[in-house]
């Protein structure tokens, strides 16, 4: 299967001759100013480039009457109006290596516009908000009918996601269960006091308020939505190495680690294991996976929690800069993680670029492309074993990252149009690799 080889519609499509199109790779071995070169331990398919004529030249009478190479459209349009134009699918195009997921808020759903196109591009959905401990624990039913190792949940804000997802037959990653952000305090407290004065519960009563938390989430979205959520991000960044623990282990600013200890992670694994589907996935999620100190605490921790056979895969977020990190450092991390023997999910992908230049943007289809181009590649020689990438949102208005309003990162603009990293995602031979 050739992602991104799908059939285009005419417009914004310019029919050049194949031979001067090899194109495609041409600049391949060059670098590129600023970003470091992919040099993948598996050297991708592609021939030398054909020396590049300045001008096609005039065919001669004998070349006339030789038969023609057969015609390829190569894209030159970039920003296609998905309102008006039929744009080759994401997950389809991808379908024979992993499911491509997209990150939504609530609101994404209440446009139908949105809907449309998240229906056509995607096949797995994460909730970016609405599936966090913050979101889910309801204080004043806990206090009013909770008990203090056991707190009450309420599902309003996920409802509609996993309503959306059932209808559709998309799949959901369950995000996330156990994260020392966006977790209230009061949930580690005594009396679950908000006050300021509160104290910490012990160690035994905060793990029977995880395990608690986990079977509740997981009982109810596994009996009112069945088969929606085929993997759960059980734990999410618990790894900072520098923060004093010998495995690299968050502690700071971690009140899991500070009130449970360094086992948190194992017992919540253990715990998602005992009430989670047989056929849904585990996973550790993590950013800045690609850093040496943090890939190596995460694949130590991810053996053990394997060891105790609680885990299938590992998460790398993947919040990434235009040229940090470089592709061989991502590539190391990929690989390291895939032979742990675990499943591997891109889980939160977006390119950082505060240009809207079309140059710059070009420039970002270009790392998109590599991107795809890398996993493609290493999924091909089975160096790596990713099952799912997942966009950190749908158009760039509404990325997590546009505090400032002056941010590009993802596939989409706020048009709904195509970016060049739509089509660098498809391997589309208009973008080039470099
Ligand atoms: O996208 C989320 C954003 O809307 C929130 O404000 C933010 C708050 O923590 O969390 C964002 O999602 C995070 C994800 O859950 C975990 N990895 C980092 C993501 C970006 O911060």
């Amino acid at each position: 299967m050739q992602p991104g080889r799908l059939g285009w519609k005419k417009n914004g499509v310019c029919v050049l001759l194949a031979g001067i199109l090899v194109l495609g790779a041409a600049g391949c071995g060059e670098k590129n100013g600023d970003e470091t070169k992919i040099t993948p331990s598996v050297q991708p398919e592609i021939t030398e480039p054909a020396p590049q004529p300045t001008e096609p030249a005039e065919p001669t009478r004998a070349a006339a009457a030789e038969p023609t190479e057969p015609v390829k459209e190569v894209r030159t349009n970039f920003y296609v109006s998905t309102l008006d134009e039929e744009i080759p699918s994401l997950s389809e195009a991808w379908k024979d290596y992993f499911s491509v997921g997209i990150a939504l808020t609530a609101n994404d759903l209440r446009n139908e516009l949105k809907e449309e196109l998240i229906l056509q591009q995607f096949n797995s959905m994460t909730c970016g908000n609405e599936m966090k401990a913050d979101a889910l624990l309801d204080r004043a039913k806990t206090l009013s009918e909770g008990t203090e190792n056991c707190p009450v949940l309420s599902f309003k804000s996920c409802d509609g996601m996993l309503q959306f997802c059932m209808e559709h037959g998309i799949k959901m990653r369950g995000h996330t269960l156990v994260w020392h952000s966006q977790v209230p305090e009061w949930f580690f407290m005594e009396g679950y006091s908000n006050q300021k004065d509160a104290v910490f519960v012990s160690r035994e009563v905060m793990l029977e308020r995880m395990e608690n938390y986990i079977r509740q989430v997981m009982e109810y979205v596994n009996t009112t939505y069945p088969g929606v959520v085929y993997a759960w991000d059980v734990v999410n960044e618990a790894i900072a190495p520098g923060d004093g623990d010998p495995d690299g282990m968050r502690v700071e600013d971690s009140l899991w680690y500070q009130v449970i200890g360094a086992d948190f992670v194992d017992k919540a694994f253990e715990y998602a294991r005992k009430y989670a589907d047989p056929e849904q996935k585990l996973f550790y999620n993590d950013f800045n996976t690609y850093e040496p100190a943090k890939r190596l605490a995460i694949v130590k921790l991810a053996n053990r929690i394997k060891e105790q056979g609680n885990i299938d895969g590992i998460g790398m977020q993947s919040h990434i800069g235009m040229s940090y990190p470089s592709l061989d450092d991502f590539e190391t991390a990929l690989c390291k993680f895939s032979e742990t023997g675990l499943e591997v999910h891109i889980t939160e992908l977006d390119i950082n670029l505060d240009s809207n230049t079309e140059e710059d943007l070009m420039k970002e289809g270009k790392r998109y492309k590599r991107l795809f181009f890398l996993l493609k590649n290493l999924m091909d020689n089975n160096k790596a074993n990713v099952t799912n990438v997942t966009l950190w949102g749908l158009t760039d208005d509404g990325s997590w990252l546009n505090k400032d309003g002056k941010r590009y990162p993802l596939l989409f603009n706020q048009l709904l149009e195509t970016k060049p990293a739509f089509w660098g995602a498809l391997l589309d031979d208009g973008i080039p690799l470099y």
